[in-house]
């Protein structure tokens, strides 16, 4: 494995495979610089680099798309796989399976270390000012600059014996305050009320521009409650990462981070936060509300910091990559712990992941002994055991000849593998995640759905030998006449 040790290092690598670009020209963090991204969200486009913001000091950059797929051939997920350590052509099920099998590695402790480059420099107290970066007002109708987009938000149980990384959208509120979603199905608002019960309140870090494998773990289910998304990292890698303490509290933050936030998640105070365009691929209006308020006490960063955006949006935005995979890991490791031997779970980015997909060998029943309907329950039961699962409130069955990673094979297999009548499962009192536009009001108030299962299996009357068969490139023609096909078209440069 190659481990990407940190953001600029990443941004080295994007860069030298033609997925960073920079804009020299000088961008509005009005509007401007959210259209920007969002462009390059909605085409494939290199992740911006921009290096000159309006109102902004010298040297303080931003860089948009972090984590968003290309349209460049063979490297869709290169922001991922880079990310991990993989090579930047990795496929969606190989990177599933490395992350499958980083539960099994040993977790590592991390390295706690007394200095670090995101100490370059120090604001404290009255000198903060979180206006010095350059947060975007990213939509239109927005409620405000979304400072919290891609930054690791750290905070700990009173004994100090879990530190959860997550990612939370937060908003500014003023000079030195924010205000945020701190959801309580979310691993922050457990710990939040860990502290509330004390009376006390949360001493929180949130780390931006960090080695790039650390959003990606704390933006998605991957790492379960009470486990250190640290050590899920340090263990994958088999190497710790490096920390060091902040300034104003206990916090451990990653030392190479571009830019360090540090104080007081309130236990009681609240302010007005919302709405924002989010991953949906919608504003929802009605999301705002009262969130509780953040206080900094310091800010920290690397001489010439820079600052990671994402916009939220219609898909593929970065969030559906992030989540979506997470929770597939997480997924498909529990429905093999159920001894189901799935293929491969996968969220369709473009259902903006409210889709799962699973796959499943040809000969399952050999293997498993049951019936279809004994399979869906099973199927629904390992899934809905998962925390990832909020995302999908439809979940699709289907023979392991379709790979969900191709959009097209999900939605051909969908139309003619599924008997709308027949072959629909239900699964009521399932967790649900609030944002998803077409839930109920009171769904949507208790984050309870019923969710359905779309089976795609072939019936149960046809013999395996008399399954359909596929008329395709790959499945209706013998491996040397696809060979011979394949000579001639390269050779007559058809392939380019
Ligand atoms: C870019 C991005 C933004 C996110 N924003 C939010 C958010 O505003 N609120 C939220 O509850 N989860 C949000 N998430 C999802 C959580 O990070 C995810 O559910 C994660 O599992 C939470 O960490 P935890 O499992 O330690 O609680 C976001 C994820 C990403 C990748
Ligand atoms: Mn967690």
């Amino acid at each position: 494995m190659n481990r990407i040790k940190s953001f600029r290092e990443y941004i080295e690598k994007l860069k030298a495979i033609g997925e960073v670009k920079e804009i020299e020209e000088e961008v509005d963090w009005n509007l401007e610089m959210g259209a920007i991204i969002r462009w390059c969200n909605e085409n494939g486009g290199p992740a911006p680099l921009f290096n000159n913001i309006k109102g902004s000091e010298k040297g303080f950059r931003a860089l948009g798309a972090p984590a968003g797929v290309s349209r460049q051939k063979d490297l869709y997920l290169a922001r991922y796989a880079l990310s991990i350590g993989m090579p930047p052509n990795t496929t969606g099920k190989e990177i599933i399976e490395a992350l499958i099998e980083g539960y099994s590695r040993k977790p590592v402790e991390p390295t706690i270390v007394i200095n670090g480059p995101c100490k370059e420099n120090i604001l404290m107290g009255e000198n903060v000012d979180l206006y010095k970066l350059p947060v975007p007002f990213a939509h239109d109708g927005d409620g405000g600059r979304y400072i919290n987009t891609w930054g690791t938000i750290i905070v700990q149980s009173p004994d100090k014996k879990w530190a959860n990384w997550s990612i939370a959208r937060i908003m500014i509120y003023d000079k030195k305050t924010m205000v945020g979603m701190v959801a309580g199905g979310q691993h922050i608002g457990k710990i939040r009320k860990m502290w509330a019960d004390i009376g006390k309140e949360v001493p929180f870090a949130i780390a931006f521009g960090t080695e790039p494998m650390i959003p990606l773990v704390a933006g998605s289910t991957l790492v379960a409650e009470k486990m250190n998304e640290a050590d899920y990292i340090s263990g994958y890698y088999g190497e710790p990462i490096e920390l060091v303490k902040a300034e104003t509290n206990d916090i451990l933050v990653p030392a190479n981070s571009e830019i360090i936030l540090e104080g007081i998640l309130s236990t009681n105070e609240t302010a007005m936060e919302g709405p924002m365009g989010e991953y949906s691929g919608y504003l929802i209006k009605q999301s705002k509300s009262d969130k509780p308020i953040y206080h900094v006490k310091a800010m920290t960063y690397r001489n010439n910091p820079i600052y990671p955006i994402v916009v939220a949006g219609a898909p593929i935005d970065d969030d559906h990559p992030v989540m979506g995979i997470g929770a597939c890991a997480e997924i498909l490791n529990s429905l093999r712990k159920h001894e189901i031997p799935a293929t491969i779970a996968w969220m369709p980015f473009e259902s903006a992941c409210t889709w799962l997909v699973i796959t499943m060998p040809k000969n399952w029943n050999d293997i498993m002994n049951c019936s279809i309907n004994e399979l869906i329950k099973k199927i629904g039961d390992a899934v809905y055991a998962c925390k990832g699962s909020f995302l999908s409130p439809k979940i699709i069955v289907v023979n392991d000849d379709i790979d969900p990673t191709d959009i097209n094979q999900v939605v051909w297999a969908f139309g003619t593998r599924n008997h709308q009548f027949k072959e629909v499962y239900y699964k009521p009192e399932s967790r649900v995640i609030g944002l998803i536009p077409y839930l109920d009001s009171e769904e949507k108030k208790v984050f309870k759905t019923t969710a359905c299962i779309y089976n795609c299996l072939w019936p149960e009357d046809l013999a395996q030998e008399d399954y359909p068969v596929t008329s395709s490139f790959k499945g209706a023609f013998p491996k040397q006449v696809q060979e011979a096909a394949m000579n001639k078209l390269a050779k007559a440069s058809f392939l380019k």
